[in-house]
């Protein structure tokens, strides 16, 4: 046990995959295949042209075979595994990399590429080719009714009574790789810090709402999120050395 923390949440945005070759919103200026994100990443945007906002999340389904995990997942996924506390993992990003780079449970608010669901049963099932109109579900066999399973800006994020609860006992909140913008995520620093944590930002500049943490570690996330843990986990081992 750290001689500081014991419960720890993480969070992380699209800039924790972002030296996985994985662009951010933030860096396309928010356009995305020259289409607004809030576009294509929202209920109206399927409703207006369903085939263009399949085509936009069957590109990015299929450009995860392409990337791999980077030191920062990987040093999450070490932090889950090694530390003597709780570790919960949050992220807004829909891509794969936390679990193949070894975290063995994620919180996917915003839910996963590899997945779709059926808007006639509500089924939500694992899917890693395209989708289209011509999509069967497999559980109620209607076709037509598949939608990539992200959760769009006006919808419901999943999972929030499990994020909940784990910040209202955190007694440490990182952001890692995430501009603060949408919420309710970009507001998760703010409950924790009710809740008495400690809070650490990790970016390479302030997000909107860098006012609101006590340290800021500034630079790659594949760089300073290794080192960070490792110094944690030494003081930890340090506190409590193993027999
Ligand atoms: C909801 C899936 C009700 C899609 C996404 C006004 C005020 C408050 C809220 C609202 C408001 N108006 C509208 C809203 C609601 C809206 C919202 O917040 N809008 C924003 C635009 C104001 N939110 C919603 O609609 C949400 N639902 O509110 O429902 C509700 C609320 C509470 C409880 C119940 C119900 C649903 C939002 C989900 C939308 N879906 N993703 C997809 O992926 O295609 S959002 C998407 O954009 C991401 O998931 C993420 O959340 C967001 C982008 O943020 P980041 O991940 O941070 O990425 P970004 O590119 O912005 O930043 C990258 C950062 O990394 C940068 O800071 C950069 O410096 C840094 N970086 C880059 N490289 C590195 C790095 N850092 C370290 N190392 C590096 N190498």
């Amino acid at each position: 046990m750290s001689a500081r923390f014991s419960r720890i949440v993480i969070l992380t945005g699209a800039g924790v995959s972002a030296e996985s070759g994985v662009p951010t919103f933030r860096a396309s200026d928010g356009l995305w295949e020259n289409h607004r994100i809030e576009d294509v990443a929202s209920p109206e945007g399927f409703a207006r042209d369903p085939a263009l906002v399949q085509h936009f999340y069957n590109l990015r389904r299929a450009a995860l075979k392409t990337v791999q995990p980077n030191p920062a997942h990987l040093a999450i996924a070490r932090l889950q595994r090694e530390f003597d506390g709780e570790v919960t993992l949050i992220t807004q990003n829909v891509d794969d990399l936390h679990e193949r780079g070894g975290s063995p449970e994620v919180l996917h608010m915003h839910g996963e590429l590899l997945s779709a669901l059926c808007l006639q049963c509500g089924q939500r099932s694992s899917w890693d080719g395209g989708l289209g109109a011509d999509s069967i579900c497999r559980k109620c066999r209607h076709d037509g009714t598949l939608r990539p399973d992200i959760v769009w800006f006006g919808e419901m994020p999943y999972l929030q009574d499990e994020c909940l609860e784990a910040l209202h006992r955190a007694d440490l909140f990182l952001a890692i790789g995430t501009s603060g913008r949408v919420y309710p995520a970009a507001g998760f620093v703010a409950i924790a810090k009710r809740a008495g944590a400690h809070a650490i930002e990790f970016n390479l500049e302030p997000s909107d709402v860098s006012r609101d943490f006590d340290e800021h570690i500034s630079g790659p996330a594949g760089v300073e999120v290794p080192k960070w843990v490792d110094g944690l986990l030494k003081d930890s081992n340090r506190q409590d050395p193993r027999p």
